[in-house]
């Protein structure tokens, strides 16, 4: 927990309101397997992390409601009345859109002040707009005495992603950051959003998320295209979602496909795969064969789904060429963001030093590297 985040936001909102209001952290998530399964249906391997969004939220006294985005020194005002999707609007679209959600769902939400930040860099892929969609979701239904559970959280945080920021995410990040368990990763099943939690006991190994620090443009539109491309192939083999197909049923119709969407759809059957049985290989104990999938998934990623780029494979193959390190990938929706990596815990300091100057050298600019506890889900502090 950061507590001098928590201290600054609460300062913030002091110094800004002059009132007590309640205070939510909802963390943001890695992923251990399973990038683009959620939408198909299928399993994802999650978990949500020390990093996050807090938030402090009360009622105003105005019919206005104030917002400051602390770390970028933003602030926007609406009334309750006019909540409609802003072009543009960056971070303004994940809160208007939960309010969205909220009185779609015939619910009364009066005006409020609210001031929010946090510790997860934006673009790192480590799901910051769903932890900031959860922050002020969870906060509202302590506010507002909403009686909405969690499950209905976290379809209000997704159905604002899709609704007013355009982009048509499945469930795992929201899911995630809102159900996370300490020290688990979740087995979450999309279709019925039942999670089983996965202990995981890393032994001499850490997490290491390296941040490639880019992140490409139309990213949001190659997400949706990756989805119809998903969604039409499912059509044709006429079930529900890629979730209910195996590689034989794909390969009896890919005379009727294009090879890039043949191999899309080989991906996220074989992805969906992969999940299950890195879940088995984490309660074996088998972190070997763990790290093995995570390079076969980025390999997957990058040759079939074509969702990585160049600065997310010279990392992982960097890591592919260190022994010390037994597994690797791009993490989540791709085009930049982190890598994930299981490093041997005394190796950790000559990779990072050796990879930051290559990195460095090949791209003209740095990364970053960040170490993660998985964590419990959002909560009021
Ligand atoms: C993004 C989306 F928001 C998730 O729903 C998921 O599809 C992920 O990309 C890829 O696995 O984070």
């Amino acid at each position: 927990m950061n507590f001098e985040l928590i201290q600054n936001i609460k300062a913030a909102f002091q110094l800004n309101f002059n009132e007590q209001p309640i205070v939510v952290f909802a963390p943001g998530r890695i992923n251990i397997i399973g990038e683009h399964t959620d939408y198909n249906e299928g399993f994802v391997l999650p978990a949500a992390i020390d990093k996050g969004i807090v938030a402090a939220i009360s009622k105003s006294d105005t019919q206005t409601c104030t917002i400051l985005a602390l770390d970028l020194n933003e602030s926007y005002q609406f009334h309750i009345d006019k909540v409609s999707a802003i072009p543009n609007g960056n971070w303004r679209n994940y809160i208007i859109g939960v309010v969205g959600e909220i009185k779609k769902r015939g619910l009364e939400i009066a005006p409020f002040n609210l001031v929010f930040g946090g510790d997860i860099p934006n673009g790192a892929g480590l799901s910051s707009s769903a932890a900031l969609e959860n922050s002020v979701v969870f906060g509202f239904n302590e506010l507002f005495d909403l009686g909405l559970t969690k499950t209905e959280m976290t379809l209000i945080s997704q159905q604002a992603e899709h609704n007013y920021v355009g982009v048509r995410c499945g469930i795992m990040d929201q899911y995630t950051s809102m159900f996370g368990v300490e020290n688990h990763a979740l087995l979450l099943d999309c279709r019925t959003q039942e999670a089983t939690p996965v202990h995981i006991d890393f032994k001499s190994y850490e997490l290491l998320l390296i941040n490639t620090n880019v992140s490409h443009s139309l990213v949001d539109a190659a997400y949706n295209e990756r989805r119809q491309v998903c969604e039409k192939v499912a059509s044709l083999l006429q079930v529900q979602a890629l979730r209910d197909a195996t590689e034989a049923d794909l390969h009896k119709i890919k005379e009727n496909l294009s090879e890039a969407d043949y191999q899309k759809a080989l991906y996220i059957i074989q992805e969906n795969n992969r999940v299950q049985k890195a879940a088995q290989l984490i309660r074996e104990n088998n972190l070997e064969e763990l790290g093995e999938l995570l390079f076969a998934a980025h390999s997957g990623a990058q040759h079939q789904f074509k969702i990585s780029c160049d600065e997310l494979d010279f990392l992982v193959n960097k890591a592919k060429e260190n022994p010390q390190i037994i597994g690797a990938r791009m993490m989540g929706g791709g085009f930049g963001g982190c890598t994930i990596n299981l490093i041997k815990k005394d190796a950790l300091e000559q990779f990072t030093r050796d990879i930051s100057r290559a990195y460095l050298e090949a791209f003209n600019h740095h990364c970053s590297f960040y170490f993660v506890k998985l964590s419990q889900g959002t909560h009021l502090i």
